[in-house]
């Protein structure tokens, strides 16, 4: 793919950061399948980061660049050879150290990525000169709600009015990083939208994300007993919390909302989420009625480890504005997702002997 910054072709650009995550792989399979040619941003690794995005690599309209968007410096290399000064390019920023848990042990560095690298990328647009050839796309999060939530018809949402209240050192730089976006859209007038996204997963999410930990446990628990029978003993799923509610949805739906927030003409901020709330108790009896255990109780410890110094107890968001302004809607259900993950964790032929 030779697009430089010169090119006059009449392909659409996008460039990512997060390429090699969950949204990032997703997006990029989406963009792709639309003639975009997208340019992603990848940081350095000692092993090989590419495992969502394989498919991709040899892709004609699909380019890996190095950088790191805490390096103001890689993010103005990035623009000044792939973001074209004679038309639009699009640019999500999907880049983070996204693991809610970890930010409480690496606050530094979860504000450095999630915080700054977002300021990094609106200053380095604005420095280019290029706040009218970038629409910027800002991955926001529904932790930033935290604890909050209005009550609407006896039931508790949040939705773009919510006021934030957040509860971990993650959510915190979202905040700021959502206040850039704001920020930089008033005053500079750059096409920036940012989307307040609630919990999605999917067969590429993270394996430390409490969906995936689970599926992941039932699909090597189920491989375990086939190998070697019910009487050799396998170490027990270890989870912290089970009361708190999600608003879970799919990740490959997701990614659309995305790229429908960068066609408007007026940029803004959304919610998308499904409008349905799910303990982790409830997905832990979908998932194991799955493979026909109805009381997984025996299977499953509660351990202090995964316990967070604060929790975001209840999340159910409120979509009106984007399926009325976007017409976007979720399309996967919260049993089909959890099937799809199971479906990707159990591989089909240990499925039926489960
Ligand atoms: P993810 O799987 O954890 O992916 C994060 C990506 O950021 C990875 O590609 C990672 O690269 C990259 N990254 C981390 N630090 C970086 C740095 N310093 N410079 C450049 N890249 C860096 O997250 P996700 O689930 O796809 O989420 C995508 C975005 O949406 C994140 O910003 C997340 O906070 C936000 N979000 C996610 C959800 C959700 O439910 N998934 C909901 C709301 C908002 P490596 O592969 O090298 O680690
Ligand atoms: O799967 P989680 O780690 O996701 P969390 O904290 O909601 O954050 C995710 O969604 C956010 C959007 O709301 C994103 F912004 C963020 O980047 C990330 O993608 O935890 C979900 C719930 C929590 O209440 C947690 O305490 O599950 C609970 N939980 C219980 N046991 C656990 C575990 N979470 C993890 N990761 N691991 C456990 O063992």
């Amino acid at each position: 793919m030779s697009c430089g910054q010169n090119c006059n072709c009449n392909c659409k650009k996008a460039i990512i950061t997060g390429i090699t995550g969950q949204d990032g792989s997703h997006l990029a399979d989406f963009l792709l399948s639309r003639g975009y040619k997208v340019v992603g941003i990848t940081r350095r690794s000692s092993t090989d980061n590419t495992g969502r995005i394989k498919h991709l690599l040899d892709h004609p309209n699909f380019k890996l660049v190095d950088g790191d968007i805490t390096d103001y410096s890689s993010i103005v290399n990035v623009l000044l050879k792939y973001a074209p000064r004679q038309k639009v390019c699009e640019f999500y920023n999907l880049a983070a150290q996204s693991h809610v848990a970890v930010s409480f042990k690496q606050p530094g560095l979860t504000w450095d990525v999630t915080a700054k690298g977002c300021l990094n990328i609106l200053q380095a647009i604005v420095d280019l000169q290029l706040t009218n050839n970038v629409k910027f796309y800002q991955a926001s999060s529904s932790e930033m709600f935290g604890k909050n939530y209005d009550v609407v018809d006896g039931k508790k949402v949040q939705s773009e009015t919510t006021r934030f209240l957040p509860q971990s050192p993650y959510a915190i730089a979202k905040c700021a990083a959502h206040e850039a976006v704001r920020l930089y859209r008033e005053a500079y007038g750059i096409h920036a939208s940012a989307g307040i996204l609630f919990n999605h997963e999917g067969p590429r999410r993270g394996e430390t994300f409490v969906t995936r930990k689970i599926t992941k446990w039932i699909g090597d628990f189920c491989k375990h007993i086939v190998s070697n029978g019910v009487e050799v003993p396998f170490p027990k799923l270890r989870l912290g919390n089970l009361e708190a509610f999600r608003d879970w949805g799919y990740a490959g739906d997701y990614v659309e909302a995305m790229w429908m927030m960068l066609q408007q003409d007026i940029p803004d901020d959304y919610v998308i989420c499904t409008g349905e709330t799910h303990s982790i108790r409830e997905f832990l009896d979908v998932a194991f009625n799955r493979i026909g255990i109805r009381d997984w109780s025996e299977y499953v410890v509660q351990d202090p480890e995964f316990y967070r110094p604060a929790e975001v107890d209840y999340l159910l968001g409120d979509n009106t504005k984007a399926t009325n302004k976007l017409g976007w809607r979720p399309k996967t259900s919260f049993e089909e997702l959890v099937s799809m993950m199971l479906q990707h964790d159990l591989n089909n032929e240990l499925q039926s002997s489960c």
